[in-house]
C-alpha cells in the first residue's frame, strides 16, 4: 500500500437526534443555517447509512460480495462544499469502499443518475435543494439515490426518518488529531485517491475518485439521439436557440453539449456560469423567475428573438421549452415528446415506447398521445419516484410532470437537457427535408398542429407560497370534509358538468403493490376537467398550496384561445369551494404557471 495518499482512523461521536429530519417530495430541503448546525449533517448522513443495511436490495445489505462504491455531488450552491467534505468522512467511515466526487462538487441530478446506472454504483448522494433558491439565507438540500439510479422510494426514506429520530452518534473518518484525513483531495482537477484505514487490525482501504462531471452524462446522450441530425438543425441559418442555466449546474454541461458537441455558438448560451446563489435570482425554470429568457424569445420585445429557447432549474432535473413568443406548457411538451418519439428520436426507434407516464396533477395531454398510439398510460403521485418501477419493469418509457420535468428510462430522474435534446430532435425531423431557408416549421406550428390532431387540454397552476401551514392545513381539511358530505352542487352549477371523482388520490404501485395515500384532492367532471389541490412537500418555510386547473378542448376552431380565458371560470369555482382567500388571507398567487 506504498501508493497511498494517506491514512485514517474511524471515530466516533456523539450527536443528539433534529427534528424534521424527513424526506418530502424529493430529499431534505432547509434553510441553510438549520444545514449548518453542528452535528446536522453528520446525523442525517449517519442515519442513512444506519438504515441501509436494514433495507433488502440497498446494496449496503450485507449480500453484496464487495465494498460499496456510491458517487456524491451537487447543483454548486452554497455550502456545497463543505458538505461535500463532511459527508465524504461519514461515508469512509461506514463501509463504503470506493467514492466517486464530481470535479469542483459538481454533479446534476440526471448525470448521478446516469452515473449510478452506467458505472453499477449501489447509490448516490446529490446536494441539492433543486429549483429552490441558493446562498448563505436561502435553502440547501440532500437526496439519496438508489442503484437503480432512482430517488430513494418510501420503503428507504420512511426508515432514514425512522433512525434519525434515534440517532446517538456518527462515524467520521479522522486524522490521529481528529482532522480532516482527506484534505490533500483536490476537487477541482480529476484524480484518484487511495488511502488506509487504520482502525482494523486488517487494514481497508478506500478510493476516492474525482471524476468528470459531464463524461457519462455526454455518452448516454450520444446513445439516445442523432447528433449529426441536430447538428443539421443547429447549422441551418434561419434556426437559433437560446438556453438559459439561470446560473445553476447545467451551466457545467451546455457548453460541452451544445456547442462543441453540436455546434451552437456561444451566444446560444446564457448564466451559463453555476453561481452558488444562483445570481440571487430563483433557479425555477418558469414564465415568473425565467422572465428575462420569455421576454428574449419574444419577437415583439426583441427582433432577434431565436426561434427555440429553454431554461432548466437548479440541478439540471426540470426545463422550460419557448418557441418564438409562444411558451409550451410542460403538460403539451411531454405529449409532443411522446407522440414523436419513435419517428424523431434513435433510441425509442422499433417500438421500444410501450407506455406513457404522468404525475396526477399534470394535465392528461399525454393521455391522448397514448390512446391514438395504443401505449399504456399511468397516473401517479407527484414526485419523480413514484416512475421508478415502472420504468425500471418496462411500463413506462416516458414521463412527466406539470413541474416542469420530463425524462425517459435513459436514467431515473427527470431530466432538462434530454428534454431539450428530444424537442430538437422534433424539430429537427419536421425540417429534415425543408432545405429553402425561411420554411422552418418551429416549435409553435409544431404544438398548434399538435392540439388540432389530439384537442387541447388548457393548463393552469397557482402557487401560494410560505403560507401559514395552520391555515393550509385547515384548508385542505375542508376540502376533505366537503368531498365526504358528497353534495357537488355548488360545482356542478358553476361549471355545467357533473362532477364524476371527488376524491384524495391515493395510489397503489402496480408492480410493487406499494400504497401512497393523501396525495391531492381532486374535483374531476365528467369531460375530464379538473380541480386539484395539494401542499408541496419541497418548501422550507411554512406551506405552500398548489391549486392546479385542467379543461380539455376537442373542437379544433376553439383550441387556439387564450388559456387564462379558457380557464377563467374554472380558477374561480376552485377558489370558492375551497375559500383559499378567507382561509390563507391571499388574495393572489406568488406564481401563475
Ligand atoms: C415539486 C413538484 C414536483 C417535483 C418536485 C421536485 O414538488 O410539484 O412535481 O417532482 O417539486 O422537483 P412539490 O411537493 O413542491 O409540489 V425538483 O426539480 O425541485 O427536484
Ligand atoms: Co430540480
Amino acid at each position: 500500500m506504498g501508493d497511498a495518499a494517506g491514512s485514517f482512523v474511524i471515530k466516533q461521536f456523539g450527536v443528539k437526534p433534529f427534528e424534521g429530519q424527513k424526506m418530502g417530495t424529493s430529499g431534505l430541503r432547509k434553510k441553510v443555517k438549520v444545514f449548518q448546525q453542528p452535528g446536522y449533517i453528520e446525523a442525517f448522513v449517519q442515519s442513512i447509512f444506519d438504515a441501509l443495511p436494514e433495507i433488502p436490495g440497498s446494496g449496503m445489505d450485507g449480500r453484496a460480495q464487495s465494498a460499496p462504491v456510491l458517487v456524491l455531488g451537487g447543483d454548486g450552491r452554497y455550502f456545497n462544499r463543505e458538505a461535500i467534505r463532511t459527508i465524504t468522512r461519514l461515508v469512509a467511515a461506514n463501509g463504503v469502499g470506493k467514492l466517486l466526487i464530481g470535479q469542483n462538487g459538481i454533479l446534476c441530478t440526471p448525470a448521478v443518475s446516469a452515473i449510478i446506472r452506467a458505472r453499477r454504483l449501489s447509490g448516490g448522494i446529490i446536494l441539492t435543494a433543486s429549483h429552490n433558491p441558493g446562498g448563505p439565507n436561502a435553502d440547501f438540500g440532500i437526496k439519496y439515490n438508489t442503484g437503480d439510479g432512482g430517488p430513494a422510494p418510501e420503503s428507504y426514506t420512511d426508515v432514514f426518518y425512522a433512525k434519525s429520530q434515534r440517532v446517538s452518534g456518527y462515524r467520521s473518518a479522522c486524522t490521529e488529531s481528529d482532522a480532516d484525513p482527506f484534505a490533500s483531495v483536490n476537487l477541482s482537477r480529476r484524480g484518484s485517491y487511495t488511502f488506509v484505514d487504520r482502525t482494523a487490525a486488517t487494514e481497508r482501504r478506500f478510493v476516492i475518485e474525482v471524476i468528470d462531471s459531464a463524461d457519462d452524462y455526454v455518452a448516454l446522450f450520444r446513445s439516445i439521439f442523432d447528433f449529426e441530425r441536430l447538428r443539421a438543425l443547429l447549422r441551418r441559418p434561419d434556426f437559433s436557440m437560446l438556453f438559459d442555466s439561470l446560473h445553476g449546474v447545467t451551466g457545467a454541461y451546455t457548453r460541452r453539449i451544445f456547442c462543441e458537441e453540436l455546434g451552437a455558438p456561444p451566444s446560444a448560451l446564457r448564466n451559463a456560469t453555476p453561481l452558488e446563489d444562483f445570481g440571487g435570482g430563483h433557479p425555477d425554470p418558469n414564465l415568473v423567475y425565467a422572465a428575462e429568457l420569455v421576454a428574449l424569445c419574444d419577437p415583439k420585445q426583441n427582433p432577434k428573438a431565436p426561434e427555440f429557447g429553454a431554461a432548466s432549474d437548479g440541478d439540471g432535473d426540470r426545463n422550460m421549452i419557448i418557441g418564438r413568443g409562444f411558451f409550451v406548457t410542460p403538460n403539451d411538451s411531454l405529449a409532443v415528446i411522446a407522440a414523436y418519439a419513435e419517428r424523431a428520436i434513435p433510441y425509442f426507434a422499433g417500438g421500444k415506447l410501450v407506455g406513457v407516464a404522468r404525475s396526477m396533477p399534470t394535465a392528461s395531454s399525454v393521455d391522448r398521445v397514448a390512446a391514438k398510439h395504443g401505449l399504456a398510460c399511468y397516473e401517479t403521485p407527484t414526485g419523480w419516484k413514484f416512475f421508478s418501477s415502472l420504468l425500471s419493469s418496462g411500463r413506462a418509457q416516458i414521463c412527466g410532470e406539470e413541474s416542469f420535468g420530463t425524462s425517459s428510462d435513459h436514467v431515473r430522474e427527470k431530466d432538462g437537457i434530454w428534454a431539450v435534446l428530444c424537442w430538437l430532435s422534433v424539430l429537427a425531423y419536421r425540417n429534415v427535408d425543408k432545405t429553402p431557408v425561411g420554411s422552418l416549421v418551429g416549435v409553435q406550428q409544431v404544438v398548434e398542429e399538435h392540439w388540432r390532431e389530439y384537442g387541447r387540454n388548457f393548463f393552469t397552476r397557482y402557487d401560494y407560497e410560505e403560507c401559514d401551514a395552520d391555515a393550509a392545513h385547515a384548508m385542505m381539511q375542508h376540502l376533505e370534509e366537503y368531498q365526504r358530505r358528497g353534495d357537488m352542487s355548488l360545482l356542478e352549477r358553476g361549471y355545467g358538468d357533473k362532477v364524476s371523482v371527488a376524491d384524495n388520490f391515493c395510489y397503489t404501485d402496480p408492480v410493487d403493490g406499494s400504497v401512497a395515500r393523501n396525495q391531492g384532492i381532486r374535483f374531476v367532471f365528467a369531460d375530464g376537467s379538473r380541480i386539484v389541490f395539494r401542499l408541496s412537500g419541497t418548501g422550507s418555510m411554512g406551506a405552500t398550496i398548489r391549486m392546479y386547473i385542467e379543461k380539455y378542448e376537442s373542437d379544433p376552431s376553439r383550441v387556439d384561445q387564450d388559456a387564462a380565458t379558457a380557464l377563467r371560470g374554472l380558477v374561480q369555482l376552485a377558489l370558492e369551494v375551497s375559500k383559499l382567500p378567507s382561509f390563507t388571507g391571499r388574495d393572489r398567487p406568488n406564481v401563475i404557471t
